[in-house]
């Protein structure tokens, strides 16, 4: 945005997971184009190294206390977000996730006594369709929603859940989409991993996640199995969380388990990936599908479920999407793609596919829609 750089506190789960990781990378590229960015987190977000300038982070600190067996964070992110925006005179708050982040922010707007920022939410995933529909958060979810000043959505799947299922008005919601730093997430990066994973005449299969249920992890390891019969492939798996065990076993029960490797959390995700020939990612549910980006952006072509927000992002020659669970059609899919004469077409169509959502594209959708909220 021309003229008036903004002072914009931004909110989101600091830990792993793609709504963190768009909220550092959409506040680092906020801050290089000369934005005050004030992170509120409970933690140091896991992508936020080294001194960037403009940028500023407030620890939320939740006291502990034996009366707490669940101590209250939301209370104090909204304190939190009173005084960075007292102190700093912040133009907007920016939170990602719905749960609990919007109601915080309404709350540090009440504080503030309609003196505060504007507070705009951007919804992920499962704050809409899984979390935030659960009877315990949804009526606060629903009202915390519709008193935000802005609300983006990241695809225009999930625009359509959240007016389905929180009668949002939909011209209340405008999407703009995740994105990937294209300079950053690229095929020829160095040092090349490669070799550490694979010979020359192994495939590299390749799945980063969570490891949580909605992402189906077992039948990334089924659809490997079904790919590895047919010609020489290693299976990398990245991320950690609640499946890893049974994905574990999986591996065993279909005899490949020498051929998987499981690297845990990483925080170099685009150098590894960087060097695969295939990405697997066959959730049950999915508004975007970060990670998909990510992979296309290092030429590297994708097999899916066609679910949610993931047929706005993998179109094209880019990849494959079948339905949910049909891993012998995502292994036929992923065998298509891995063919000599097929793979550099699908590899250049995935790169290409990307470049729509290049942060350079989407980074001033962000910042021209700041400027009409700020207008009100
Ligand atoms: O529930 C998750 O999978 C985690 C969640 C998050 O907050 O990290 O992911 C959601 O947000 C990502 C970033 O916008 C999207 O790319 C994911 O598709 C979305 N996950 C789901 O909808 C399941």
């Amino acid at each position: 945005m021309a003229g008036r750089k903004l002072k914009i506190g931004i909110t989101g789960y600091p830990v792993y997971g793609g709504s963190g990781v768009v909220a550092t990378e959409l506040g680092l590229e906020l801050a290089r184009r000369g934005h005050e960015i004030h992170f509120i987190t409970y933690a140091m977000p896991f992508r936020l190294s080294g001194f960037v300038e403009n940028v500023f982070y407030h620890e939320v600190e939740v006291p502990i206390y034996p009366l707490f067996d669940y101590p209250p964070y939301s209370l104090a992110l909204s304190v939190a977000m009173q005084n960075a925006s007292e102190r700093h005179d912040l133009d907007l708050l920016h939170v990602h996730y719905a749960v609990p982040h919007a109601t915080s922010a309404w709350l540090a707007k009440e504080l503030l006594e309609g003196q505060g920022p504007k507070v705009v939410t951007t919804l992920h995933g499962t704050d809409i369709t899984l979390v935030g529909r659960d009877p315990s958060y949804f009526t606060v979810t629903r009202f915390s929603i519709g008193k935000s000043d802005g609300i983006t959505a990241v695809s225009e799947y999930l625009k359509r859940e959240t007016i389905e299922r929180f009668q949002v008005p939909a011209e209340r919601i405008e999407v703009v989409p995740n994105f990937v730093d294209l300079k950053k997430y690229r095929r020829d990066l160095e040092p090349c991993h490669r070799s550490r994973f694979a010979t020359d005449d192994e495939k590299v299969v390749m799945h980063v996640s969570n490891f949580r249920s909605v992402k189906r992890v077992t039948d990334v390891v089924r659809i490997f199995a079904r790919i590895a019969r047919e010609r020489p492939a290693r299976l990398v798996c990245i991320g950690d969380g609640p499946e890893r065990g049974n994905t574990q076993q999986m591996a065993e029960e279909e005899g490949v388990a020498d051929r998987v490797v499981f690297l845990g959390k990483q925080d170099s995700v685009a150098e590894i990936l960087s060097c695969a020939d295939l990405f697997l990612l066959p959730s049950e549910s999915e508004a975007f599908g970060l990670v998909a980006l990510e992979a296309m952006a290092c030429g590297v072509p994708v097999v899916g479920s066609r679910v949610g927000g993931l047929p706005e992002v993998v179109t094209g020659a880019a990849g494959r999407l079948e339905t949910v669970g049909d891993v012998d059609a995502m292994a036929a899919a992923g065998l298509e793609l891995l063919e000599d004469g097929r793979w550099q077409e699908a590899s250049d169509a995935a790169r290409e596919r990307a470049r729509a959502f290049d942060a350079d594209v989407v980074v001033p959708h962000y910042e021209a829609y700041y400027k009409r909220i700020l207008k009100g």
